[in-house]
């Protein structure tokens, strides 16, 4: 039986790729900080078969431990601070936890080196967030970085050092440039979460209001539930190597909400949304759209939720969980 250590396991794609690794027949361990993190609880009622390991991406030994009590076969490294917007006020937070602790994990590797036969294999959560300020459009592998955010520049430093590693030490290490993936696992801190449980809320009479930044930027959106297959795809591969994974669409805020609006059947979505000054982020990366040509070719991965059965699909599932709620 092959053994996954997954970090960032209460986060969105934790919960998605330990649910894909265990039909794949993996056994499943996932890192949680913490003396006594809060979901932990929800975590194993939805996933009993997932086992806990102690471990915090700025302590060093405490990944070392974790790799010799797990021993893994691969170690899918999703555990940072991912969002942008707290990134610019705690800048320095970001770059230890999303910065450093993937330098942190690569040398834990290194020390730790897995079955001789069978070294570990590594797989890093590089974002399309490094492109920031795109340099040409759409996105590849060889596109220059411009990261607009602490969370950018941490995830650059993450992905050199992936580079790095492969190239100085023969790590079977990987990094996936994942453009923005959604569902309804996601964070209520995205943007996309805000707006289909706010959709919700407002159609069930709990809120009057949604107030959102900038609704002019324009990301490449897919579901979570795609995204999770490329990463495992990634180690799979004979060799490790750097992949885009996209859509190749790219779509503005106003869009999302317009077909938000509209699955819940509340028509206009002006009527509803307005803008307030705390949302706007220092910079902006205003247009993201990926190229992921490469890993069709290699890997034979495809997207397979679009975006407005992504947008149907998140609406749905908040209106039915919000409804729950206010039983
Ligand atoms: P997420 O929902 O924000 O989850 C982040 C996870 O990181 C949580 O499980 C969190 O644990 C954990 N974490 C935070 N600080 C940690 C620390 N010091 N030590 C260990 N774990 C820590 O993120 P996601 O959307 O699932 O994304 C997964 C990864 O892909 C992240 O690295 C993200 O930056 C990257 N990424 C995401 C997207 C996207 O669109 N979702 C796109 C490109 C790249 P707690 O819950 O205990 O705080
Ligand atoms: O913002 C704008 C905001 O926070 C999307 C992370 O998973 O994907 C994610 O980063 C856009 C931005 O995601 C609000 O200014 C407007 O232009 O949903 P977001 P993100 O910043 O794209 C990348 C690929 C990652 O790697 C990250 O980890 O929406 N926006 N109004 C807003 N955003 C939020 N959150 N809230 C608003 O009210």
């Amino acid at each position: 039986m092959p053994r996954a250590l997954i970090t960032g396991i209460t986060g969105q794609d934790g919960q998605h790729l330990a649910e894909f690794l265990h039909e794949k027949g993996y056994e499943v361990f996932g890192l949680m900080k913490g003396q006594n993190n809060p979901k932990i609880g929800p975590l194993l009622a939805e996933f009993p078969y997932i086992r806990i390991v102690s471990g915090d991406l700025t302590d060093f030994a405490s990944l070392v431990a974790a790799i010799r009590t797990v021993q893994p076969n691969e170690i899918y490294n999703l555990g940072a601070i991912s969002f942008v917007a707290i990134s610019f006020t705690q800048a320095e937070l970001t770059s230890n936890v999303t910065g450093l602790g993937v330098l942190r994990m690569l040398e834990a590797i290194r020390l730790v080196g897995g079955e001789k036969d069978n070294p570990i294999r590594f797989y890093q959560a590089s974002s399309s967030e490094m492109y920031g300020k795109v340099r040409e459009i759409p996105q590849t592998e060889l596109t220059a970085f411009h990261p607009r955010s602490p969370y950018g520049v941490a995830k650059v430093f993450g992905h050199h050092m992936t580079v790095n590693y492969r190239e100085s030490y023969g790590l079977h290490a990987s990094s996936g440039i994942l453009f923005n993936h959604e569902g309804p696992r996601r964070g209520y801190e995205f943007v996309t979460r805000k707006i289909s449980s706010s959709v919700a809320r407002i159609k069930l009479g709990m809120q009057d209001k949604l107030l959102l930044g900038n609704l002019a930027a324009k990301r490449d959106w897919g579901y979570a539930g795609d995204y999770v297959k490329a990463m495992w795809l990634m180690l799979q591969q004979d060799k490790p190597d750097d992949y885009v994974i996209a859509t190749g669409e790219t779509h503005e805020i106003t869009e999302f909400l317009q077909l938000a609006f509209e699955c819940a059947g509340l028509g206009d979505w002006r009527k509803y949304v307005g803008q307030d000054k705390q949302y706007f982020r220092p910079a902006e990366v205003d247009l993201l759209v990926g190229d992921a040509s490469k890993a069709e070719k290699t890997l034979g991965w495809k997207r397979e939720v679009d975006f407005p059965a992504l947008v149907e699909m998140m609406v749905r599932h908040d209106l039915d969980l919000e409804a729950k709620r206010a039983k």
